[in-house]
């Protein structure tokens, strides 16, 4: 131990520290400074970032004995506060930085050095910066964040007023505008307090838990002892599947027609261990440190099984049943819609084109890594907090396994760093339950991020052949699709995200005759979640690089062949469903003179050592689950103004700001200011089941249903004579001030065998054209430029709908270029397994809206997360054809795939 004298936010303070301890440690965990956040661990995303005398450190791995003794030290709290922000603060809040505001104190933090350093930066500067100090960020695209220093930089220049960053209604109007998420002011401060600050804020007596995980991915469990670990210091319990009361098994959701039952995933493993990762014991001990120390030693007897690492794999004759008693290809799916298609093929008049795709193990790469935690109630409920999209979802797929009744659990959402659908499946939430029963005590448990990376579910790798018929003129006649996807060793969703197949590839054409086949596999390898755009991207990567090799077959420009087919009054989508709005015509017309453009632009720019290439692809998606879908809310009138209620979970994407937004329209009327409306989100004691906040429903679903509730009490304020009654008036009439109501879309889900059905009422329409330039002699290549022309409805919040999809984008240029977890010792850190930083994301983004109102929309919207990461990658596949002639059908696209493409054509 040593005694430091530090200068910390400008008071001088006395601390004993361990001279080892990292300095994220002590400002976190003794001085519960915890605006300074903890991602990676490792030096890799600058979200602990810390001014150290006027430098900028890393605190997760700067350790305290490297600190002078009176340095000074500057956190997010020492930068500014509610009253008196700092400018870098305010652009934050105003460019809708704060996505999920997990990496904002860290960049707040190391922008203030620079601006420090540099009063006029260019943004390139800005952005060689951020790249030089790791500051990473998930969710934004990274251009508002240069946006935001560059204004930031105007105001310490005395050019403008912090003031005048922020939008102020006009006309008391919000929706449309870039009015600040209410949350803005909490994550820009590093108030905004994130799992693992709730953890160091527990009481005293709290367990912290460690996991004992599998390192094989397939094995007979033949015993497990756990004796030494609990005679280790600190240890209060270790707890297995013996302690678990109930039926120890997460329920999958399952499809009718699925094979399986749906209880295929262990709380903690009994008989089997399914994938590497997999949780066989659970240590419960004083500290976080003892916890992991006693999990190193409960040994278990493995008896190792071949493990299937890959769907083929799985499918082999030979390849035994992961699960015994359900076969490995354990849902089917078929699309028949129109003729058959097969003579249609084969007729001598016809152009056909067939690709065989393949789309990563995509990793989602939140820089928050998963935590929770969960204690008993005064009134004897579990209650567990954690990152979970769908609480009332979760909640129905883990109390049976768990074995408590469901109405003494209740799940509710710590606000969360990002998830971008991993929190679609539950991950730790029965694991808190199980050990908080077990032991009585409250826990929490926090993932690093190897543990989250290893052991949190990822986009399920497609296997995707497309072929194409279309006549001489290029006017599409037919489709037929094959399909394979690898699930990982758990059902949930898995059938669910094989029918997105069958609504997707070849989704944006009116095809008349299709028959596809699809199928789910059970693998080794890591479990399949839920991933933006689920199952799109899979889908768009076989149809649109189809879609190119057709035009160049057929000798037309892509984006011409593209416009010939494109959904008109007529058509029908691969499930025979209307298109709801008939958008694309308009899109393509107005992207098609940025098209001429870019074409001739990258001839210009390309240069023997550097080509260029730009490239085209269309995407679509739909707002909802399939089929039925409904969402809950509440609306009271309270004395300073209106109290709404829903469980939209915020992942990041600004679920507050929609709710406040939608409900905001809806009571204009009554003249109240946003900051009247009081948002009560996210709790299953106190928010109705608005669904879980995937398939990006929510705006509409849980928009529309705010409006409903807002509407009623609107309705039952109004007076005869049209004005509205005060809340001492709504009081003495004795008329009700609280709503509950709901709005539901009845459609229905694609039949098994023929895919067809009305499985969404609301979509979205994007269309992508990225420039690329590829290094002729490495095979490197940068996306240098993106436009968008993304239609979305009527836009709730410009700069959170900007924000969506400068982010999409941006996990778009990853998916196709840098992104994977497919080798379990290789891809386990944000930067091996290629998280895009700011210099691997173009600065310069065009968003070009085209609006068309929804008529099923709430105020005409649809929704926004998941339209910009359909089809990105098949764009960039494409212009890299475009640029070198190499045409490559798997993503990433590595620099050693190009560099042999292009050593194979040279030898043509
Ligand atoms: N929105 C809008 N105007 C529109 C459409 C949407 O302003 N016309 C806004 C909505 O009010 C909401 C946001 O855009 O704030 C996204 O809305 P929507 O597409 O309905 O999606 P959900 O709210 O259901 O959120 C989920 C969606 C999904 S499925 C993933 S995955 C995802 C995503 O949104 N993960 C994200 N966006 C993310 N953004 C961040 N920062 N982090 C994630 O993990
Ligand atoms: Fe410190 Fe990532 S760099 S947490
Ligand atoms: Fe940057 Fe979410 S806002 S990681």
């Amino acid at each position: 131990m040593q005694k430091k004298v530090l200068n910390i936010n400008g008071l001088t303070r006395t601390l004993i520290v361990d001279p080892e301890a990292t300095l994220a440690s002590v400002l976190r965990e003794q001085l519960l400074l915890t605006g300074c956040k903890v991602g990676c661990g490792q030096g890799q995303c600058g979200s602990c970032s810390i001014i150290v005398d006027g430098v900028v450190i890393r605190s997760c791995v700067f350790k305290m004995k490297r600190i002078a003794d009176e340095a000074k030290i500057t956190t997010i709290e020492g930068l500014g506060t509610p009253e008196n922000l700092h400018p870098l603060q305010v652009a934050w809040m105003a460019y809708g930085c704060a996505q999920c505001g997990f990496c904002s104190p860290g960049f707040i933090l190391s922008a203030k050095v620079l601006l420090d350093k540099n009063h006029d930066p260019s943004r390139e500067d800005v952005r060689e910066w951020f790249q030089k100090n790791r500051n990473a960020c998930r969710c934004t695209g990274y251009k508002p964040l240069v946006d935001a220093v560059m204004a930031a930089a105007r105001v310490l220049r005395g050019e403008m007023r912090k003031e005048e960053l922020l939008y102020q209604p006009v006309g008391n109007k919000i929706q449309g505008t870039t009015y600040h998420r209410p949350s803005a002011l909490r994550k820009v401060t590093g108030t905004w307090d994130y799992g693992a600050d709730v953890a160091l804020q527990m009481p005293a007596g709290t367990l912290r838990l460690a996991l004992v995980q599998a390192e094989v991915s397939h094995a007979n469990i033949k015993g497990i002892d756990t004796s030494e670990a609990e005679k280790m210091t600190g240890v209060y319990k270790v707890v297995t599947h013996k302690d678990v009361k109930g039926k120890n098994r997460i329920f999958g959701c399952t499809f009718p027609s699925n094979k399986g039952d749906g209880w295929d995933r262990p709380i903690l493993c009994d008989e089997k261990v399914f994938q590497y990762g997999d949780a066989i014991a659970i240590v419960c001990a004083d500290t976080e440190a003892h916890a992991r120390e006693a999990a190193q030693k409960v040994r278990v007897d493995l008896e190792v099984l071949p493990a299937y690492m890959s769907a083929p794999a799985a499918m082999a004759p030979d390849a035994m049943e992961i699960h015994p008693g359900t076969p490995n290809v354990y849902y089917e799916q078929g699309v028949i819609k129109g003729g058959e298609t097969k003579p249609i093929m084969d007729r001598d008049d016809v152009v056909t084109v067939e690709t065989n795709t393949y789309c990563s193990r995509q990793p989602h790469l939140t820089i928050e890594p998963d935590c929770g935690n969960a204690y008993i109630d005064g009134n004897g409920i579990l209650r567990i907090h954690s990152k979970s999209i769908g609480i009332h979802l979760h909640h129905a797929m883990i109390v049976e396994g768990i074995g408590i009744a469901p109405e003494k659990c209740q799940l509710v959402q710590n606000p969360a760093g990002g998830t971008f659908g991993y929190k679609f499946s539950p991950t730790m939430e029965a694991l808190l339950g199980v050990a908080c029963l077990a032991t009585g005590r409250p826990v929490s448990l926090n993932y690093s991020m190897y543990q989250h990376i290893t052991y949190t579910g990822k986009r399920s790798p497609g296997f995707v052949k497309c072929k194409l018929a279309a006549d001489k003129d290029g006017k599409l006649l037919a489709m037929e699709a094959d399909w394979t996807i690898d699930h990982g060793p758990y059902s949930e969703f898995g059938d669910l995200l094989t029918v997105r197949q069958a609504q997707f590839i070849g989704a944006g054409y009116d095809i008349p005759n299709i028959r596809s086949k699809g199928r789910t596999v059970c693998t080794n390898h890591a479990w399949g979640s839920a991933f933006r755009a689920y199952g799109s991207p899979q889908a768009f990567l076989a149809s649109e690089i189809a879609m190119d090799e057709l035009a160049e077959k057929l000798g037309v420009d892509p984006l011409e062949l593209r416009f010939k087919n494109i959904y008109r009054p007529g058509s029908t989508n691969p499930s025979g469903q209307e298109p709801e709005v008939f958008c694309f015509e308009e899109m393509f017309n107005k992207l098609r003179p940025l098209w001429q453009e870019a074409k001739q632009r990258c001839r210009e720019l390309s240069a023997p050592e550097k080509k260029r290439g730009v490239g085209l692809a269309l995407g679509i998606y739909g707002c909802g689950l399939d089929g039925t879908d409904g969402s809950e809310a509440w609306a009271e009138l309270t004395k300073d103004g209106v109290t709404v209620g829903n469980s939209w979970q915020d992942h990041g994407q600004g679920a507050d700001i929609g709710t406040l937004t939608h409900a905001h329209e809806v009571l204009r009327p009554l003249g109240i200011k946003p900051e009247q409306i009081k948002l009560v989100m996210n709790d299953m004691a106190l928010t109705p089941n608005s669904g879980p906040s995937g398939g990006s429903r929510s705006n509409v679903m849980t928009g529309n249903s705010t409006r409903v509730v807002c509407a009623m009490l609107l309705k039952a304020m109004k007076k005869p004579d049209g004005t509205y009654r005060t809340y001492d008036e709504m009081v003495a009439e004795k008329i009700p001030l609280r709503y509950d109501g709901r709005w539901d879309y009845s459609g229905t889900a694609c039949d098994p065998v023929t895919g067809q059905g009305t499985p969404f009422g609301v979509y979205m329409y994007e269309v992508f054209m990225p420039e690329v330039e590829v290094d002729m002699k490495t095979g490197k290549t940068k996306v240098v430029k993106f436009t968008t022309v993304a239609d979305i409805g009527t836009i709730t919040n410009k700069s959170v709908c900007d924000g969506q999809i400068y982010g999409g984008l941006a996990q778009g240029i990853g998916l196709a270029l840098t992104e994977d977890f497919e080798d379990l010792k290789k891809h386990t850190s944000l930067l091996a397994c290629g998280l895009p930083y700011i210099q691997d994301i173009p600065d310069d983004m065009d968003i070009i809206y085209n609006i068309s109102p929804r008529p099923l929309g709430p105020g005409g919207a649809a929704g926004a997360g998941e339209g910009p990461l359909t089809a990105p990658h098949p764009a960039i596949l494409n212009a890299i054809y475009n640029a070198c002639g190499v045409r490559l059908y798997a993503v990433p696209a590595l620099p050693e795939k190009i560099k042999a493409g292009l050593e194979k054509l040279s030898k043509k």
